[in-house]
């Protein structure tokens, strides 16, 4: 899937208020389509493993305790070299410094209560979406 799809995640905050539907019209708008989704609440060893990066971060708790507030909505996108357009999509992770008409500015709350994950590399993407994802569900071409 290297290229043309990413994996995103509209956090807790952002589906717990009702959120999704514009993000995701957002980001079709943007030319992105939903090739894959779900809506789970994620377990404790789940947020943990998906951001296990991030394990010695002074963040890290807070990060996989606000991740299992509530359900969370991922899903495959693919659009042209989506890994960076997503990100561009999205803005950056403190919406006080993301740009006017991202995901993070219109949504976002805080830095760690931010609306939406996205895939930082190709080799991410296809490591997260096998997180959430059988093959079989992805609906490719
Ligand atoms: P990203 O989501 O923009 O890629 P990362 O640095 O990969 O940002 O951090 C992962 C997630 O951890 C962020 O989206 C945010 O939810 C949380 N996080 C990052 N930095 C902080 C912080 O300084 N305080 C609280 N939470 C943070
Ligand atoms: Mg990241």
């Amino acid at each position: 899937m290297a290229g043309n799809y990413t994996l995103t995640i509209i956090k807790p905050d952002a589906f717990g208020a009702a959120k999704a539907g514009k993000i995701i019209a957002l980001l079709e708008e943007k030319g992105f389509t939903v090739k894959a989704a779900r809506v789970l609440h994620l377990t404790q060893q789940q947020a943990g493993e998906f951001y296990a990066v991030h394990r010695e971060r002074p963040f890290y708790k807070e990060l996989v305790s606000f991740m299992t507030s509530g359900p969370c909505m991922p899903m495959v996108l693919e659009k042209a070299s989506a890994v960076s357009a997503l990100r561009d999509a999205i803005g950056a992770t403190d919406p006080a410094e993301a740009a006017a008409g991202t995901v993070r500015k219109l949504y976002a709350e805080s830095k760690g209560r931010n609306a939406i994950h996205a895939s930082d590399s190709d080799e991410n993407a296809t490591r997260e979406a096998g997180f959430f994802f059988a093959e079989t569900d992805l609906i490719f071409g």
